[in-house]
Parts: structure tokens; sequence; C-alpha cells
């Protein structure tokens, strides 16, 4: 038996992974990147489940067709319309999750070996999606304001004879930095993009959860040339679980997306589509946003004061506007894989820095997702690491 090239080259989600040693409660995990439990609406899914039951009966149990139901499509239309994304009903279709458009994207653009643009850190995520399609990555740092553009530019640049036609970004509340791409950058990587003839992947799970800082628009929103394609989800704002998410592009992008889906998986999940359907049609989703952000604002303040309380000299961390993760830089001799351990010891995890980068980088840093854990385990989390970090300091 021999396996294909490409799953030689496929390796384990270190945070699908971890997920498993965290199952244990005694760990107070800033690992996965999940939503807090009590964000789920289980009440409200409860009477909407019986609602679509009722309305659309057996339509709702039988296969829908591959772009997604219309009805969900033309909510989500006037939906993005408010964050100044347009679109016409065959430029967007509904995925299964938005995971399922990086597999899309990948699937319709990669051949083997091809280029492409990845932020230095990433989502992990992204990257076990795309490996599967053996790409090589050209990784570009970030700093406050997100991806660095000179260096972008430099770097397309110096690999323009090679075979490269993605650009791939988190450009708001970034898994895994936390930090937000400026809207000067967001202008810049479009006319990069057109010059080089290049396609801006945009994904887009957090942006609907800001807790502080004036809006940023999307960088689909401000694509005149239609060389973005855009990604949102259900997964932030209803249920991961639902696995809904969304996908806007130009059409001719969207033909090929529809075809590569039908290869996929025929449809999405027809029943979470209405249920999805009812969420927005009836506003719910704008009474629950409001009280997810005001829980996850609190989580963040929680975090941010516990790590200026307890980490010595010499450390930092990004301090995100909105979203589910910081990123924490330690001094650069310590390395958070090898900390790991002690860190489980000590019954507190997190995500090491290296694992969301393609250059090397990251050994110094670690992720944090302050989402899940509860609002009295984050400053207990945080000065079980700070004691580990001090203890190797020395
Ligand atoms: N992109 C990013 C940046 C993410 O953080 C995630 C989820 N953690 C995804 C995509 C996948 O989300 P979904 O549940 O919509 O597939
Ligand atoms: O793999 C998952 O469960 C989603 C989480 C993603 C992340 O931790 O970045």
């Amino acid at each position: 038996m021999e396996y294909a090239d490409r799953t030689k080259k496929m390796k384990a989600s270190e945070i699908r992974e971890l997920l498993k040693i965290t199952q244990n409660p005694e760990i107070i995990s800033f690992a996965g990147g999940l939503p807090s439990p009590h964000s789920f609406p289980v009440k409200m899914i409860e009477k909407i489940t019986d609602s679509v039951l009722e309305r659309h009966g057996a339509q709702a149990l039988q296969y829908g067709p591959t772009e997604g139901l219309k009805e969900l499509r033309e909510l989500l239309i006037k939906r993005m319309k408010k964050k100044g994304i347009k679109c016409e009903m065959d430029e967007i279709i509904i995925t299964t999750g938005s995971q399922q458009v990086l597999d899309l994207t990948a699937k319709i653009f990669f051949n083997v070996g091809d280029y492409l643009i990845v932020e230095c850190p990433t989502y992990l995520g992204a990257l076990a999606a795309f490996n599967a399609y053996q790409p090589n990555y050209i990784p570009v740092s970030m700093d406050d304001d997100g991806m660095k553009m000179d260096e972008l530019e430099r770097k397309l640049e110096e690999n323009k004879n090679k075979p490269l036609d993605i650009i791939y970004t988190v450009p708001t509340f970034q898994n895994p930095s936390g930090v937000t791409m400026s809207l000067e950058r967001r202008k810049r990587i479009l006319k990069i993009a057109k010059k080089y003839k290049l396609i801006i992947l945009e994904d887009d799970p957090y942006s609907e959860l800001r807790y502080s800082g004036r809006s940023v628009p999307p960088i689909k929103s401000l694509d005149k040339d239609g060389i973005v394609i855009y990604t949102g989800t259900f997964s932030k704002i209803l249920s991961p679980g639902f696995r809904l998410g969304w996908l806007i592009a130009n059409k001719e992008i969207i033909k090929k997306m529809i075809i590569a889906k039908q290869g996929a998986d025929l449809c999405t999940n027809t029943f979470v589509e209405w249920i999805a359907e009812e969420y927005l049609r009836y506003g719910l989703v704008d009474k629950q946003i409001p009280k997810i952000r005001k829980m996850y604002k609190k989580k963040r303040d929680i975090m941010l004061k516990a790590l200026e309380k307890y980490f010595p000299k010499g450390t930092k961390w990004t301090k995100p506007d909105g979203g589910m993760f910081l990123w924490v830089t330690l001094p650069g001799h310590l390395d958070t894989k090898e900390m790991f351990q002690e860190a489980i010891k000590e019954k507190v995890a997190y995500v090491h820095g290296a694992a969301f980068c393609v250059d090397g980088k990251g050994h110094d840093s670690m992720r944090l997702n302050f989402s899940n854990a509860e609002d009295n385990k984050i400053d207990v989390g945080i000065k079980r690491l700070a004691k580990i970090i001090k203890k190797l300091m020395k």
C-alpha cells in the first residue's frame, strides 16, 4: 500500500490534537479557538428548529442546491450590503463552514508546487486545507497594522516568475494574532494584487466581534475589480457545530467553486441552512451578537488585566479590539513548544507560536484564546502561565 504524495505531506492539526488533551476539566485551556458554550442560543435554536420543521417539513430534510438556499443567500446579500459588500445572487454560495472555502479555493487554484502568500503567523486550519494541494508558502510578516505591505511587494517582486495566484489574509482580529489590518493597508493590498494579477482570499470570521475601536471595512467592500474572494461564517455568531459559512466572489470563480463543491459534498446541510435563514429573517442575529460581544469583551479585559498583573518584564502581547485571540511574545531564548509540557503539569494550555508560522519563526510566542474559558478561570490560568515563564526566565 502506498499513500499519495499529498497524504504523505499531511500532518495532524496541532489544535485538533490539543483539543483532546484539553478535554480534561482540570486544565484551564486557552488553546482551542472555541466560542464560549454560553454564547450559543440553545433555547432560541430549539424554537427555530420546531418552526423550521413546521414551515418547511420534508423540504428541510431534503438535498438542496449546491449554491445553497436561495432564501438564505438573499438575506446574506442584504447583511453583506450593510458591510459595504455588494453582490448578486450568482456571486454568493453557502458553504460547509468557511473552512470549506479555504479547501475549495486551493482546489480550483493550486497546481502542485504553486506559490501562495500567507501572513506570518497565519490560521493553522488554512495551512491544513492548503497543504493537501502541496503548495509552497511565501510568508509575509505582520505588525500592529497587519500584513506588512512593503515586504509583500518586495517578495512578490522577488518571486514574480513563479506560479503564484493567491494572497491569503485574515485581516480583522486575525487568528492567531488578534491584529487588524489598517484601512490604508487594505487599500494598498488591493493595488498590489491588481498590479501582480493576484486574487486576495479574505477570511473574515471575526469582524462581527468588535469590542473597542472603530470598524474597518472589509477588503471586499473596496474591491472594484472582482479580485477578492470573501468568506464569512455562522460559527462565531451562531454555532460552529452547524458547519455553515458563505463565499462571495466574482461570477466566474463562483462557477468553478460550485463544480468543486459538487464533488466535495453535493450541498451544505439543508436543515441548518433553514435554521440560519430564520435566525437572520427575524433579526434574531442582531439580538444575539451584542450578547456575545458583551461576554467576550469582559473575557478579553480580564485576560489583558491578568497579563498586566502577572506576566514578567520582557514579555509582550497584542491588545486586540475584537475576535477571540491574542498573541504573546516571550524573550527570544524561551521555546513555547518545550514549555508546553510544563504548562500541562500546571494545568494550563495554549498553542505554541511556531505552529502558525511557515517560516520557522514563532518559537518564542504563543496564542491565547480568551473566548472559551470561564471568566473566573482566566485570571487563575494566566497566573499559572506567568509562574512557569518566570521560572524559565531565571
Ligand atoms: N478561518 C479562520 C481564520 C478561523 O479562525 C476559522 C475557525 N477557527 C475558520 C476559518 C473556520 O471556520 P468555520 O467554522 O466557518 O469552518
Ligand atoms: O479546529 C477547531 O476546532 C476550530 C478552531 C480553530 C483554532 O483554534 O484556530
